[in-house]
């Protein structure tokens, strides 16, 4: 499932230093030549494609990004140092528009490739080029020049790295909501949630996934029954499935870690006749509404073993946010891993060319230009 993730920045290049207009003062040369040096160069903002960052979530709160000022030329023929320059980072697959005209400026298709957002303004010119044989004092100098300004259009088209999966009223979209960007609508009455929303995750400064909530599930779903089924095709391509189950059973009369285990099997029954693949696919079981069982670990203890269950299990609260951040980072750092082995096994494929590995440089004793 593809849905767009955007985000408007604003960049803009550091000013360049102003040139100087200095004279040379030294004990017994009375009238000593201009030494002005030049003012620095502004910053200017790069960006580069890296394929370690996969969603713009970082773009939603930083954004003006401002090269540095180069600093002003100054006497005794200094020259200003140039600002610092910014290189923001970018998923592979960010699309770049200029956010006032809306033209299309850079497509960054692969990783490392770089591009040029805002230059940052040339340094002005210091009176040591002002010299001739005319004027041999000028005072002339120039001023530094802006940097360029631009405000961007960021759009990334993203794939759902997890997908939730659960009957109605599990807790879905409160979960989504506890952990990520989205706001789906929440409440107390089954099919809440009628299209699947997806929300970006951050788990730290530097990472985050993607998340899709998707309307609940019941039995006979693979047969068309609820609405569930409409979407379970948007989760062929997620990594990992979450399984939400409500476990708050609050009637007397019913077992509660029975109607939990009737819960679950219904739902992995749906997945088994929807499709192989998808029964397939890691999942890992989230035990939600905790925050209503009164001794949680004894009750994930008794559910794991009354199942069988022998992958992973997590305990939450959507609603209090208990148990959630383990859990994002527990995601995380296997989405990670993952996508570690997939990238090194296409590197292993198709290494990458080094024009400095000698094993690519024509060997020219080896060509022999008479025959
Ligand atoms: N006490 C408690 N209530 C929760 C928790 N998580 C969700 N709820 C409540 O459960 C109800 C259903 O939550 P939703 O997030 O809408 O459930 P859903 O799985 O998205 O439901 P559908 O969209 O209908 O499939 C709401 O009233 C939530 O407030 C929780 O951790 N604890
Ligand atoms: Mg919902």
């Amino acid at each position: 499932m593809k849905f767009v993730d955007e985000a408007t920045i604003e960049v803009q290049g550091g000013k360049g230093g102003n040139g100087s207009a200095s004279f040379r003062r030294e004990k017994f040369i009375p009238k000593g030549g201009p030494d002005g040096g030049d003012g620095g160069r502004g910053g200017s903002i790069f960006a580069v494609a890296d394929r370690n960052i996969n969603t713009l979530v970082d773009y939603r709160y930083a954004r003006l990004h401002k090269g540095k000022n180069g600093e002003h030329g100054r006497g005794s023929d200094q020259y200003g140092a140039a600002g610092a320059d910014i290189t923001l980072r970018f998923p592979v697959g960010t699309t770049i528009y200029d956010a006032d005209t809306g033209e299309l400026l850079f497509d960054l298709d692969h990783h490392g490739q770089t591009v040029t957002l805002a230059k940052g303004g040339q340094g002005g010119l210091g009176n040591l080029h002002f010299k001739s044989s005319t004027n041999r004092a000028p005072r002339q100098f120039t001023y530094g020049e802006e940097g360029e300004q631009r405000r961007l259009r960021l759009e990334l088209k993203v794939l759902a790295d997890v997908g939730l999966l659960g009957l109605p009223n599990a807790g879905k979209s409160t979960f989504i909501s506890q952990v990520s960007n989205a706001r789906p609508r929440i409440a107390d009455y089954p099919f809440t949630t009628l299209h699947p929303n997806l929300g970006v995750v951050r788990s730290s400064a530097a990472h985050s996934f993607v998340v899709a909530d998707l309307p609940g599930l019941i039995s006979g779903a693979s047969e068309g029954a609820g609405l569930g089924h409409l979407f379970l095709r948007h989760l062929s391509r997620t990594r990992l499935l979450l399984h939400i189950v409500d476990v708050s059973h609050l009637d007397p009369e019913i077992d509660p870690i029975e109607k939990a285990c009737a819960d679950i099997a219904a739902i992995i029954e749906e997945l088994r006749l929807y499709s192989p693949d998808l029964y397939q696919k890691p999942r890992w079981l989230v035990l939600n509404k905790l925050d209503m069982v009164e001794d949680p670990d004894a009750f994930k203890k008794a559910l794991v073993a009354r199942l069988g269950w022998t992958g992973p299990v997590f305990g939450i609260s959507a609603l209090t946010g208990q148990g959630t951040q383990p859990l994002v980072l527990q995601i995380q750092s296997w989405l990670d891993q993952q996508k570690a082995q997939e990238q090194q096994a296409i590197d292993e494929a198709a290494p990458d060319f080094e024009p400095d590995d000698p094993r690519f440089k024509p060997n020219r004793q080896n060509i022999d230009l008479d025959q």
